[in-house]
């Protein structure tokens, strides 16, 4: 697939190399009309550069609509079924190179090589859950109100989809969005996230060996302005779907409206988790260190806060931190490692820079809180896992989204304070509670306000069948995942024949 390799000088002996990939457009490796490239660095190893990329520019994603454009006059005609079939081929090669992709993920954006296996893991069934729905597709056949005349609503594909994906899943993610959108015939053009296109890459390549056809499928790599922008305002494109920060998706769905887009926004999260006095305590403790440490707390779904009755906090937090201070942490490719680095300077800086203003609003630093740079560490983005105790909700540690291993744990009186404050948030994607009580499961089930909620679990684990999205500044009121993404890349176009041979008005002609 990469058209090139170049010795990377940064590692000593000029040794591994580094494969510069090009931009996949219309079925072709093609460079950027911008003539520049960039790196994708190993964040637990900045000497690594783990491949080359193309910094594309509006010409580039100019040409790519065209090519997805051309595709979609032929693609949207295949059956349903027959594209699906290329996506199920799709997840059995994947499965085959699942390993390899791991590694490379691992390599270019540092969380661990058990999750990053889950996140091919997670492509796979996202395949096979889309091959799936290749053979359904429903839409409603219903009664006419009128005699000899036939009624139903069938799904049609939208055309030109554009999408811009995240660093932190970058295959599952890129599935979630590429999978639905091609079985319902659309075509696209996806930007991956500048840290980690390599992922993408690998997703589009099982997908073209799988037959999926030139143009259906366009890749351009670059960043937002350069690339992510010129995408959103694209005329031809007509539906755009972001996964990233809310501030990106307030800009990308203002630019999208203006040319009347469908736009799916999946935001940000500043997920709460509620441990109850009845609570199995032990499965919480290891719940939360598992949502708030897991992938370096880089998941949209982290739990970043964690709210603990009164009767039991005190229990809970000596459990926790001791707990959390054993997490081994250092490059993912080592197996015995549970969490990797942040992915870049910036994420480390912002993880350190909230660390700094929890520890000004007055919480409790009980353990973590460095960079950690000596040794095995020096050259990559290591932050120790942080915990804050005795955290005020109303501080910035526990209402902004740190999007790092920096974890605010708040006193609470019981499941109704519990709730007030879970709730009271800009966002609202993820949410869970721990406890025995089955009634108060399902009180907060109904109350917590929240796209997904768990009980008995942490705020992370969401599979790919099911709606994943959440309110307020979590985004705009789609889903990805099951139906809810065949929802967006469809569009319903209802269907009446007459076959009365007479003219019936609608709402007018009203047979006994
Ligand atoms: C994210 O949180 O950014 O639910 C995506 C989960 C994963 C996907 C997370 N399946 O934790």
């Amino acid at each position: 697939m990469a058209t090139d390799t170049i010795t990377n000088p940064a590692i000593s002996g000029g040794t591994p190399k580094s494969k510069v990939f090009k931009n996949f457009i219309d079925g072709e490796w093609v460079e950027s009309a911008s003539g520049k490239t960039f790196e994708d660095i190993n964040p637990a190893d900045t000497r690594e550069v783990v491949a080359i990329f193309q910094e594309s520019n509006k010409e580039d994603v100019d040409a790519a609509v065209d090519a997805a454009k051309r595709a979609f006059a032929k693609w949207r005609l295949v059956p349903a079924p027959r594209r699906a079939e290329m996506v199920f081929r799709a997840a059995e090669i994947l499965i085959e190179r699942k390993e390899d992709h791991a590694r490379d993920m691992t390599r270019e954006m540092g969380k661990v090589l058990k999750e990053t296996r889950g996140d091919v893991q997670e492509a796979i069934d996202a395949a096979y859950y889309n091959a799936g729905e290749g053979r359904r597709l429903f839409g409603p056949t219903v009664p006419s109100e009128l005699p000899n005349k036939f009624a139903m609503a069938v799904r049609q594909p939208i055309g030109v989809c554009g999408m811009i994906t995240p660093w932190n899943f970058p295959m599952a993610i890129s599935s979630w969005k590429l999978l639905p959108a091609i079985v319902c015939g659309n075509t696209c053009v996806i930007k991956p996230a500048q840290d980690t296109p390599l992922s993408t890459f690998n997703l589009v390549q099982a997908l073209t060996d799988a037959g999926v056809p030139r143009g259906v499928i366009n890749v351009v790599a670059g960043f937002g302005p350069e690339v992510g922008t010129p995408l959103t305002e694209h005329r031809d494109v007509r539906a755009i779907s972001l996964t990233g920060s809310s501030a990106v998706g307030r800009i990308v769905g203002q630019i999208a409206a203006k040319s009347f887009k469908h736009c799916s926004l999946e935001l940000g999260g500043k997920n709460p988790m509620i441990v109850l006095d009845d609570a199995n305590l032990e499965l919480a403790v290891e719940g939360g260190l598992w949502g708030a440490f897991g992938t370096t707390g880089q998941r949209c779904t982290a739990t970043s806060r964690i709210l603990v009755q009164k009767g039991v906090y005190r229990k809970f937090v000596d459990d926790f931190v001791a707990r959390a201070k054993k997490i081994k942490v250092g490059n993912g490719l080592d197996e015995s490692v549970e969490m990797g680095p942040a992915v870049n300077q910036r994420q480390l800086d912002t993880d350190l820079k909230y660390i700094e203003i929890g520890k000004n609003e007055g919480a409790k630093l009980v353990t973590g809180g460095n960079r950690l740079d000596k040794g095995d560490y020096k050259h990559g983005f290591f932050v120790e896992p942080t915990v804050f105790i005795d955290v005020d909700p109303k501080m910035q540690i526990a209402q902004e989204e740190i999007f790092g291993p920096v974890v605010s744990i708040i006193p609470c009186e019981g499941l109704e304070d519990a709730i007030a404050i879970a709730n009271n948030i800009e966002y609202g994607l993820s949410s869970s509670l721990y406890t025995r009580d089955v009634n108060k499961a399902f009180a907060a089930v109904r109350d917590l306000e929240t796209g997904i909620t768990y009980i008995n679990a942490p705020t992370i684990g969401a599979e790919v069948h099911l709606p994943f999205g959440g309110t307020k500044a979590t985004g705009n009121g789609h889903r990805e995942g099951g139906i809810g993404a065949i929802d967006f890349y469809t569009e319903w176009k209802a269907v009446y024949v007459d076959y009365s041979d007479t003219l019936q008005r609608a709402q007018i002609d009203r047979p006994e």
